[in-house]
């Protein structure tokens, strides 16, 4: 439906939401810490989509390997869908490797899910649906 964020991978969230507000002219207007992913998380608006800035908690957490072997930097891009369940059986028919079993529970109040960069073009796609209570 639209871009909801860009995911990027910082070793020092002070500093990176310094950056990032003095880029965008407005501060952080949330931190969340999703711990079963080990990360913190911080958003900024942009617009309709959002930035979201990351850091690792632990030395498996998927941000800490990144950062270790790739830098800092861009690490996914999360498109907005209706029905996360729904897009990711789609994609996986298609042939895409769709991560995990299921969809589970992201940051900022969605169920997501993700595709392997290996299958998108070196890409890392993140599903992500609005939870409705
Ligand atoms: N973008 C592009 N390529 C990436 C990548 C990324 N973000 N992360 C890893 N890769 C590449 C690696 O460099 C490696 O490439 P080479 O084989 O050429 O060296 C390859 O993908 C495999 O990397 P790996 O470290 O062995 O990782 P896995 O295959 O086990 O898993 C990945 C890779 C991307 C699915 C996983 O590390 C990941 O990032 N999962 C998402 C976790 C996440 O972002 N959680 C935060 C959620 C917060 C929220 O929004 O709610």
């Amino acid at each position: 439906m639209k871009i909801e964020h860009l995911g990027i991978a910082v070793k020092n969230l002070e500093d990176a939401e310094k950056t990032f507000a003095d880029v965008l002219g407005a501060a952080s207007y949330k931190r969340e810490e999703v711990e079963s992913e080990g990360v913190i998380t911080s958003f900024f608006e942009v617009g309709e989509s959002k930035i979201e800035l990351l850091v690792g908690t632990t030395e498996e957490s998927a941000i800490t390997k990144f950062i270790e072997k790739r830098g800092e930097g861009i690490h996914h891009i999360a498109f907005a869908v209706d029905d996360v369940e729904e897009e990711s059986a789609r994609l996986e028919k298609l042939g895409y490797k769709v991560l995990g079993e299921a969809s589970k529970k992201g940051a900022d109040n969605k169920q997501i899910r993700f595709l392997h960069p290996k299958s998108t073009n070196g890409v890392l796609i993140e599903l992500c649906q609005e939870i409705r209570e």
